[in-house]
């Protein structure tokens, strides 16, 4: 017996120690780094000060535990490519406890301060609830240890409702009230473990949300049930308090032909409609915009225009393929017109930027996962030095300000306050006349934009 307890403290001793990316070190920011060195920072140095915050704090860089820590290299078309050290081909909670070792690892070199799961990511699914519950507690444990050990914080936590076949006709959305009850009871749990691990926001994707055919759905009462069940995730969360900020995350299209939550209009469109804005706010994903046929930052700005930009997974796509390709965010014009809106909106927290990225299925090294992430902290760092020039010269701006000053006083204003009526437009008509045709200037805005770059 004792022998026996000897062997088992050996084992996770051992466990312990094991260190999963031998040869790399913590990586260090060295602006001098020649262009094939790539495992260093050369723009993103956390502690250096931008407009009185520093790098880290502006950024909030957060690293995702399924593409990272779970992707395989899989697409719709191949097998995985992709087989890591410490994976031992078993879907075991020993394997579970030894993957979220690897990834502390992994946090702590390259120095982000944040991560994201889905619940069905750090644990195995039992055969019941409370089986499944029970797995997920002890990786919880592990998980609250960890943070402890590195100070990486948990940025959200969410839950993972389209995985499972049981969802095939949605989660909140279901035509089936005792799935969507089966929703409802994963995300109490999905609470009490963002509430135990400090998550500073929870996201509600919703996968399955949506329809494949209108002759089978009935969209109202989708809706409807949608709301009811975002109603009892809100008396849940002040029940137990939970401290975090609650997120949705649009998406136009995929799985399902056509997602409720099509982009951020739409989603502030239904929080108004069912009277639950104040509830949430919007977690954007630039590749999910990409999707809805918009510009790569427009629901960003959207949101932002309406204090509705919670958090950003920030990543990017291939418009040119179409689907939802996740990768990581290497374009500086991109990431400069994202900054300049968190920066206008003056910070994301307790939101981040969160990288739902992964490397790509012939990326299949370890330094490639590294070397992903610092790349895309590079370009947002240099998004975040080119937005802050473009705000502190102000010279874009009062270009847009000269565009709109009609509306400052006289009649736009008075339209603005609500004072003026149709008949007092017809009059100011009749008497002036005609608008003077005026210039958009666009390829003005967008020399001065590239000035930056
Ligand atoms: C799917 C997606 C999700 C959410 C979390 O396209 O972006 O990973 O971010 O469920
Ligand atoms: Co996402």
């Amino acid at each position: 017996m004792a022998q026996a307890s000897t062997k088992r403290q050996k084992t996770s001793n051992a466990a312990r120690d094991q260190e999963f990316f031998p040869g790399i070190g913590e990586i260090e920011y060295n602006p001098d780094a020649n262009a094939s060195e790539t495992l260093v920072f050369r723009h993103y140095d956390a502690h250096q000060e931008i407009l009185g915050r520093t790098m880290e704090d502006w950024l909030r860089f957060s690293v995702c535990y399924w593409h990272s820590f779970r992707g395989e290299g899989t697409d719709p078309f191949g097998a995985a490519t992709i087989k890591r050290p410490w994976e031992d081909g078993t879907n075991s909670v020993e394997n579970a406890k030894r993957r979220l070792r690897a990834a502390f690892e992994f946090f702590s070199k390259l120095g982000n301060k944040y991560w994201t799961f889905h619940d069905r990511d750090l644990a195995p699914e039992g055969d019941t609830l409370a089986e499944t519950n029970a797995n997920l507690d002890e990786l919880v444990d592990l998980a609250a240890e960890l943070q402890r050990k590195t100070g990486v914080k948990l940025l959200w936590a969410t839950c993972n409702l389209f995985n499972h076949p049981r969802y095939m006709h949605g989660a909140g959305t279901s035509c089936d009230a005792h799935v969507t009850a089966y929703a409802c009871a994963q995300v109490k749990k999905g609470l009490e473990i963002a509430t135990r691990l400090g998550a500073e926001n929870f996201v509600f994707w919703g996968g399955r949300e949506g329809y494949n055919s209108l002759l089978n759905t009935d969209v109202k009462a989708d809706l409807d049930h949608f709301a009811a069940f975002y109603r009892m995730v809100i008396g849940y969360k002040e029940k137990i308090g939970f401290k975090g900020q609650l997120l949705i995350e649009p998406k136009a299209k995929e799985p399902t032909r056509h997602q409720y939550d099509y982009d951020a209009q739409t989603v502030m469109a239904f929080l108004h409609q069912y009277g639950l804005t104040q509830h949430f706010k919007l977690n954007i994903e630039p590749n999910h915009t990409m999707l809805a046929g918009h510009p790569y930052e427009h629901d960003v700005v959207f949101s932002s225009a309406y204090g509705m930009l919670g958090s950003i997974d920030a990543n990017t796509g291939s418009p040119d393929l179409g689907w939802d390709t996740d990768q990581f965010p290497m374009d500086i014009r991109n990431c400069t017109m994202i900054m300049k809106t968190v920066i206008e909106q003056g910070g994301l927290a307790p939101g981040g930027l969160n990288f739902d990225a992964k490397v790509r299925r012939e990326s299949t090294e370890l330094r490639d996962l590294f070397i992903s992430h610092i790349a895309a902290m590079d370009t947002f760092a240099r998004g975040l030095k080119n937005a802050t020039k473009i705000i502190s010269e102000g010279i874009l701006r009062k270009s847009l300000n000269a565009r709109y000053v009609s509306w400052n006083s006289g009649l736009g204003a008075r339209m603005v306050s609500g004072e003026a009526t149709l008949e007092e437009c017809e009059k100011v008509i009749m008497e002036r006349g005609d608008p003077k045709p005026t210039s958009g200037h666009q390829e003005h805005f967008e020399a001065m934009f590239n000035h930056y770059m």
